[in-house]
């Protein structure tokens, strides 16, 4: 287990845990930077919400939050653009960003596979049932897990006969998109089967609302339960974790890691 930290750059009014604490540039830059210092290895820039009934915004709104925070990040940071807008990721690559996080897996915007085919950028592929106005609306699988890898698999296939690089795709089974409590506790207890598509796992627990039908802790309290789901994931084959707290998330890691020997 030696998992990456990507830490969590929201530029949004509406995030689900820290909307509007970064909306000003210079702040979500000064945020990403101590995220890089706490032990993140990839900064996640995004400039619109996914949490369940998120109105979307347009193109420009969305580029004119990433774009200088990405510009100020990226000489110095590996940064992805967490988008589902072409327009939006190829001016995010044309600043310095080298990966695009797209929660949609290529199905709002096809046309990003042939974009990070050309630019040789990163591509991450979510999983999630539904969009996010929908998708917590009794969600359903024959078997969650079979279910979700079954559709990586397909998008894998989309993307690398789109000409992406196998090499540079990571797959990501959405935890919270369109899942029951019970979906998302079955995901990350059987990684292992996502692992068998063959490529690195993202996953993305943080502060998440799962967490709190645990045990009823409200968005702002649910640290102890991010990191142990994250350390979690990792012994069970997480490669990426996504998350907002990064130093804590480093320092259970180190440990976890130092136990495991
Ligand atoms: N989760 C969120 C957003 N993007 N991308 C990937 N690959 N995996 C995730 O689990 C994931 C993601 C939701 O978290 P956050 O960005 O904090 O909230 P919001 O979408 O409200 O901005």
């Amino acid at each position: 287990m030696n998992p990456k930290l990507m830490g969590v750059v929201n530029v949004t009014p509406d995030s689900f845990s820290d909307g509007g604490l970064f909306l000003d540039a210079k702040a979500a830059v000064a945020h990403g930077r101590q995220l890089a210092e706490d032990g993140a290895e990839i900064l996640d820039v995004g400039g619109e919400s996914t949490r369940p009934g998120a109105e979307e915004v347009s193109a420009e709104e969305e580029l004119a939050r990433v774009g200088p925070v990405i510009g100020a990040l990226s000489p110095t940071a590996t940064v992805s653009v967490d988008t589902s807008k072409l327009p939006v990721a190829e001016a995010a690559l044309n600043g310095g960003a080298s990966i695009v996080n797209d929660v949609t897996a290529l199905r709002r915007a096809p046309e990003i596979a042939a974009l990070c085919a050309e630019r040789g950028a990163g591509l991450i592929l979510m999983h999630m049932l539904g969009d996010p106005r929908t998708m917590q609306d009794d969600p359903r699988y024959d078997d969650v897990v079979d279910d979700v890898k079954a559709f990586l698999a397909e998008r894998l296939e989309v993307a690398i006969a789109a000409g992406v690089e196998e090499e540079g795709i990571w797959l990501d089974p959405g935890i919270g998109f369109g899942k029951t409590l019970e979906h998302n506790l079955e995901l990350l207890r059987r990684l292992d089967e996502l692992r068998e598509l063959g490529r690195p796992l993202v996953i993305g627990t943080s502060r998440k609302s799962f967490l709190g039908k645990i045990d009823g802790s409200r968005v702002e309290d649910r640290l102890g339960g991010t990191v142990a789901s994250s350390v979690m994931a990792a012994a069970n084959g997480a490669d990426v974790l996504r998350v907002h707290d990064v130093a804590e998330t480093a320092q259970a890691v180190r440990v976890a890691e130092a136990i495991l020997g």
